[in-house]
């Protein structure tokens, strides 16, 4: 059998953005970490707007956003009943403000899905290191949150672990904090420490060259399960060097050009960009951030302004009925060429010599991933040319290329563990990218 995404997990993947937000006390304590002995007093947002935020986001092309609603200082940003660590202990909005409530309907009235940050490394719960207890603590703030505030589509699991008091180390109990999240909020992801969503592994931005949704189950995340699994990787790295907001780093903001290359690393390499920006102290996503988030908006609404190939003759080595050769071309979201064996092959004629350096290939992913090695050729003045040789798709593989000028391109599909499902072929021609 071949694993196949869930729908919440499709949708997740083909949004391919989403906006990370780290805020909380250690916005306020210029940290990174907070101590989880920090005076409530001290959370306090001059001019909050979650709508700056969302209105940005959704400028930008981001679709999810996920709220720290607690980092590792155990200071939550909403209401809860469980811990006085709270905003509630805060002069913000006279102890009465709920950011994750503000957050939430911030989202939903843009349309976008609203996801939560639950540390479960907590410095200020004293419980933390009585596992039983604590589990309960976690589990009832878990609860206030996928209850309170409408539909949670991602929840994120931090690795992070550290001991509590006394050296005591906390067990946590992951299959319970997921069958609570089952129970619920039934199409919520549960990321990193979680069944449907998987670290890429680094926090640069970066997934591999080969990159497989499809992964041997790891016991502690995925319960008993049997044979591999849809495990999709999610790329979390940070606009700036740090998570949270600190004003020494305003002039520390990533350049267009590595934000750009991030995007072709992650969402080009078969996993969704998780893109931290952080609110400063005022509770505003800071002035230098959004600016260069509009300008790597328009980078890419450029690069990606005019595919070569759209609607181009198309021929393929076979095909199998309902799934012919001009599905890759058409523009459609949901057909797809599938061939009848392998190695098979698709020859697009480009009417015209015609130049560009980025190739664009999708997979059909709702059917599986598939694909282990594909090479891409060129007829050029000078004949037949392999221009790029690869290993996996998923659901978007975009490839720099030297520039190239051609009047047909083929794209051979080598090796593959099922008859490969392909959604899109498109070739973009962008001056300014840079090859890698
Ligand atoms: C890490 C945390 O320790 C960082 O503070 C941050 O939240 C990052 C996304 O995950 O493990």
């Amino acid at each position: 059998m071949h694993p196949k995404p869930t729908l919440p997990q499709l949708a997740w993947q083909e949004a391919e953005l989403s906006m990370f937000l780290h805020f909380g006390m250690n916005t306020f304590t210029d940290r990174e970490w907070g101590e989880g002995n920090e005076d409530p007093q001290w959370f306090n947002p001059s001019q909050l707007d979650t709508e700056q935020w969302v209105q940005v986001a959704k400028e930008c092309g981001f679709k999810y956003l996920i709220l720290t609603a607690k980092h590792h200082d155990g200071f939550c940003l909403w209401q809860t009943r469980y811990t006085e660590h709270s905003v509630k202990n805060s002069p913000w909005r006279m102890g009465k403000g709920d950011v994750v409530r503000e957050f939430a309907r911030a989202c939903q009235q843009a349309g976008l899905k609203m996801g939560i940050y639950l540390s479960p490394w907590d410095r200020h719960e004293r419980t933390y290191g009585d596992s039983p207890a604590y589990n309960r603590y976690f589990i009832n703030q878990l609860t206030e949150l996928l209850t309170r505030y409408g539909e949670v589509a991602e929840v994120w699991f931090d690795g992070a672990c550290g001991e509590g008091p006394n050296g005591r180390r906390q067990e946590y109990d992951w299959q319970g904090y997921y069958a609570v999240i089952r129970k619920l909020q039934p199409n919520a992801l549960i990321a990193i420490c979680g069944p449907d969503i998987r670290w890429v592994g680094n926090e640069d931005g970066y997934a591999a060259e080969t990159e497989w949704s499809v992964q041997d189950p790891v016991p502690a995340f995925h319960g008993n399960a049997t044979g591999k699994g849809w495990w999709p990787a999610e790329c979390d790295v940070s606009i700036r060097p740090g998570w949270c907001y600190h004003a020494h780093e305003d002039t520390k903001v990533k350049s267009l050009e590595h934000l750009i290359d991030i995007y072709f690393k992650s969402v080009g390499r078969n996993s969704v960009l998780l893109l931290n920006v952080p609110p400063d102290r005022r509770g505003l996503l800071p002035d230098p951030d959004v600016q260069r988030l509009r300008e790597w908006r328009k980078a890419l609404d450029s690069i990606f302004a005019r595919d070569l190939a759209v609607r181009k003759p198309v021929r393929a080595s076979s095909a199998q009925r309902g799934h012919g050769a001009a599905s890759v071309v058409d523009g459609k979201r949901d057909t797809c060429w599938m061939p009848r064996e392998l190695p098979a092959s698709l020859e697009i004629d480009l009417r015209q010599p015609t130049t560009f350096n980025i190739v664009m290939l999708q997979e059909y992913i709702a059917e599986g991933q598939h694909v282990e090695e594909y090479s891409v050729e060129a007829l050029t003045s000078a004949g037949w040319q392999e221009i790029k040789r690869g290993t996996t798709i998923g659901h978007k593989k975009l490839d720099r290329v030297v520039p190239v000028t051609a009047t047909r391109v083929k794209i051979n599909i080598l090796r593959s563990r099922a008859l490969p499902l392909i959604r899109n072929v498109s070739l973009y021609h962008a001056p300014e990218v840079k090859t890698a």
